[in-house]
């Protein structure tokens, strides 16, 4: 069977992402309707040989749709979502307008895949360092149940889209001509800087991004007790977000047990090798979906806790792979 998909927000660096995904991965596509502001609209893309002109989304381009992937920003997703359910679509949406609604469940399909069948008409795609977290921790949790995390993030400049990235790069060529580095898409300088900033800031402390791993994370993982304590920095890098990860769990993970149970975790890549200075980093961890894990060490500070490293591609696994293979979940279990 061959399914009407729909992507919104289809020129932005997730929605370009997500069409690439379903090419590399054959989702198997009767109809593609690529839909995006009127500003962004009349271009052309060329998908499997086939030319598209991308249109202007509007509550009525849903017709015949039967999965909508949504890459735009949380008012378009508001706007449209609800018009494509009553369209007939089941969404699958990146925005973060949704994630916490009880009537839509949030799916990192690695971890949690059962969700989905409780969807009604919505489905939430998880923050990108919800999704790369909780892959390379999966395996662990279903070990030995997690009770504390304490992350750090080093988040890539992608997590802010193509201006982002197009940031970066001006910056660094304006610094080395002598020229003032412009802020735009950042608070800050973000080339040669760190930030500890992403979204605002609640009243104590926390930034909405920090947030969104203890909330999701509790979402995901079925653990409303779950003790979550998330530093999220942005970093000079261009794609993949890199975690600090310290876990506390209910029995002791050794290290020999973590490393047997990551080499084998669906999504995830191994990379533990310190003799051979062997480990994941965001430049070898972009443009692929595995989460590399590597660094994984008791944590010396405190029993039932174990240390490890972990690099993803913000734009395929953290978000554009991630809907994607969630389509694939509604398609394997008849749900479009
Ligand atoms: C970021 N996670 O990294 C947010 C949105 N992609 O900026």
């Amino acid at each position: 069977k061959k399914y009407n998909v729909a992507i919104l927000g289809a020129t932005g660096a997730v929605g370009k992402e997500m069409l690439e995904i379903l090419g590399e991965r054959n989702f198997p596509i009767n109809e593609l309707k690529l839909l995006a502001s009127k500003k962004s609209a009349g271009g052309e893309v060329e998908f499997k040989g086939k030319k598209y002109i991308i249109e202007e989304a509007t509550e009525n381009s849903f017709e015949n749709i039967d999965v909508m992937l949504c890459a735009a920003e949380n008012d378009i997703s508001i706007t449209l979502s609800p018009a494509a359910v009553m369209a007939g679509a089941v969404v699958i949406d990146n925005s973060s307008a949704y994630r916490m609604d009880e009537n839509v469940p949030l799916v990192v399909p690695e971890v949690n895949p059962e969700d989905v069948k409780k969807h009604k008409g919505i489905i939430a795609n998880p923050n990108c360092s919800t999704i790369i977290a909780l892959t390379a921790l999966n395996e662990l949790n279903s070990y030995a149940k997690i009770n504390r995390m304490i992350v750090s993030t080093y988040q890539a400049v992608s997590g802010a889209g193509i201006n982002g990235i197009k940031e970066l790069d001006k910056q660094v060529k304006d610094i080395n001509e002598g020229k003032e580095a412009v802020a735009n898409a950042f608070q800050y300088q973000i080339a040669y800087n760190l930030i500890p900033q992403i979204g605002d800031f609640d009243e104590i402390g926390y930034s909405q991004e920090e947030m969104k791993m203890q909330n999701e994370g509790r979402k995901i993982l079925h653990n409303p007790n779950l003790k979550v304590n998330c530093t999220c920095i942005r970093v000079p890098v261009y794609r993949s977000h890199s975690e600090s990860i310290t876990i506390e769990t209910e029995k002791e993970i050794t290290v020999e047990k973590a490393r047997e149970l990551l080499n084998n975790a669906e999504g995830v890549k191994l990379i533990d090798d310190l003799q051979n200075k062997k480990y994941p980093m965001p430049i070898e961890s972009s443009d692929q979906d595995l989460i590399y894990v590597g660094r994984i060490r008791k944590d010396i500070s405190s029993d039932n806790s174990l240390v490890l490293w972990c690099c993803g591609d913000q734009i395929r696994k953290g978000a554009a792979t991630n809907a994607v293979q969630i389509a694939e979940v509604l398609v394997k279990e008849n749900l479009i």
